[in-house]
């Protein structure tokens, strides 16, 4: 298996994001991406591997330094082009003993061990004949392989001269931005790549539907982490011991800041277990463990962004069906502006279906109740939660599908610190056909709290939050 592996050697002039490539297409957050030039000064093999299989393998390499030279040594050592190869062998030869050309030796050696070549260049700014020493270079190794237009900064002015110019070298120009790149993205530029090992003997096509299946896994985890986490929101509580005679309601704000924080902790700790998964264990996010306004969990002025809306959340208690009422607290208040909804349909299925339900949809007083254990010597057990707020599983459950999409699209040769942007969340629950999921939730959350979260209400939950990882693959 391991000599079918093809080797995509990644070569070009210095910063032209080559690295960023490796890192994107390896899906490897260690390659280091510099502003500078000419810090890669040795190459780098990368093995993608799914359990153990070796997919293929991206060679990391320094830009060529001094093409020109090196291909005037070259021209006088082979006269037809089958002499061509040998040339740029005894070139490695001769260079290796003399210390000179390093970055071309080490670009090219690879080469000559059987890779192929991924020659990147940048679409914004335009074809020149400086490159075509390099391709030149490259030619006269006698490797297969593709030209890589990467649109630095999005712009991509000069893709047609760069198509002529490298078509004429290479065969096929693929165009790719690393850094802006897709998981869905990243397949077709491989599919590519695929399609010129195949070409040349390799065969490759078949592990790339391993790696297909290596990111239907990572949905798969992360979706496990996720409903444990949203089954620990609905059934977390904190609690303390107090003195007998001490006034009970009077230990609410420190438990439930106690509590809160709590919260906020195992929310962190699903995230990272999140990046984990997709390979992003470093990221770097704004803020994090801290408590940024707008951002923050309890921040529930702002929970619209996440959760339902008072609407969505009327309209899906109402109608969730068997279960509805458990899931509790329903009652309409004045802030809803119940008067008009009272007059519209929706009364209906208050009436016939929620009966009964107490507590508010108002936003933010009260996020949990107090319980008062029995007197004992040592003192009073007072308890903070668990939440019985309508709205928190889906507040907790749209911030981590925010989290999770935005680090499942995130290209491993994106360096910025990630911002959990809270003017621009997913809006998960307003998507169509949310109505359904939205319902089939409402039971699921609800079979939580009744269980205490055991492990079919969990594995329920799973169900229902798996399909919505697809659409981190299928949207642009
Ligand atoms: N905005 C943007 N910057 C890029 C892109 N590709 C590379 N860069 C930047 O260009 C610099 C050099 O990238 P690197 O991958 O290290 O280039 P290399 O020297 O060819 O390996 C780094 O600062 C990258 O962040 C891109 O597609 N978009
Ligand atoms: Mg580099």
């Amino acid at each position: 298996m391991a000599e079918s592996m093809p080797t995509f050697v990644v070569v070009g002039h210095p910063n032209k994001g080559k690295s960023s490539v490796v890192a994107a297409l390896a899906q490897d957050e260690s390659v280091r991406i510099e502003p500078r030039s000419g810090t890669t000064t040795q190459s780098t093999a990368y093995r993608v591997e799914v359990d153990g299989h070796g997919v293929y393998r991206l060679v990391d390499t320094p830009g060529f330094q001094r093409p020109r030279r090196a291909l005037a040594w070259l021209r006088e050592r082979a006269t037809t082009a089958a002499e061509r190869p040998a040339a740029v062998r005894a070139f490695l030869e001769a260079h290796r003993e003399s210390g000179e050309m390093v970055d071309e030796c080490e670009l090219l050696e690879p080469l000559m061990d059987g890779g192929l070549v991924v020659y990147v260049v940048d679409g914004s700014v335009p074809y020149g004949p400086e490159y075509e020493d390099e391709m030149e270079i490259l030619r006269w190794t006698g490797r297969p392989g593709l030209g890589l237009i990467n649109p630095i900064g999005d712009e991509a002015r000069h893709l047609d001269s760069w198509k002529t110019a490298l078509g004429q070298f290479l065969g096929v120009a693929v165009v790719f931005n690393p850094v802006a790149a897709d998981f869905e993205q990243q397949m077709v530029v491989l599919d590519q790549f695929a399609a010129i090992a195949e070409a040349n003997g390799v065969g490759v096509r078949r592990s790339l539907s391993l790696l297909k299946q290596a990111r239907e896994r990572a949905h798969d985890r992360a979706s496990r982490v996720i409903a444990e986490w949203v089954s620990t929101a609905l059934t977390e509580r904190v609690e303390k011991l107090m003195a007998k005679d001490a006034i009970p309601t009077a230990q609410e704000p420190e438990l439930r800041e106690r509590y809160e924080q709590r919260m906020r902790e195992l929310e962190e700790k699903a995230r990272h277990e999140v990046e984990r998964i997709y390979r992003h264990g470093r990221l770097e996010r704004a803020g994090e463990g801290l408590t940024v306004p707008g951002e923050d969990l309890f921040d529930v002025d702002r929970w619209y962004l996440w959760g339902l809306t008072k609407r969505q959340l009327l309209t899906t208690l109402t109608t969730g069906g068997a279960g509805a009422g458990a899931a509790g607290g329903l009652v309409i208040d004045a802030g809803l502006g119940g008067a008009s909804l009272a007059a519209g349909a929706l009364i209906g299925g208050l009436v016939g279906g929620a009966a009964g339900l107490t507590a508010g949809l108002r936003y933010g007083d009260r996020m949990a109740d107090m319980k008062l254990g029995p007197v004992t010597l040592a003192g009073r057990r007072v308890t903070y939660g668990p939440s019985k707020h309508p709205n928190l599983p889906f507040v907790v459950l749209g911030r981590a599908l925010d989290h999770q999409g935005r680090v499942a699209r995130w290209s491993h040769a994106r360096r910025e610190v990630m911002a959990l942007d809270p003017e621009s969340p997913e809006a998960i629950w307003a998507r169509e056909g949310m109505e359904a999921t939205r319902k089939k939730l409402v039971r699921c959350f609800s079979r939580i709290q009744r269980s205490r979260g055991d492990e079919g209400a969990i594995e329920g939950l799973y169900g229902v939050i798996r399909p919505l990882m697809n659409r981190t693959d299928s949207e642009h």
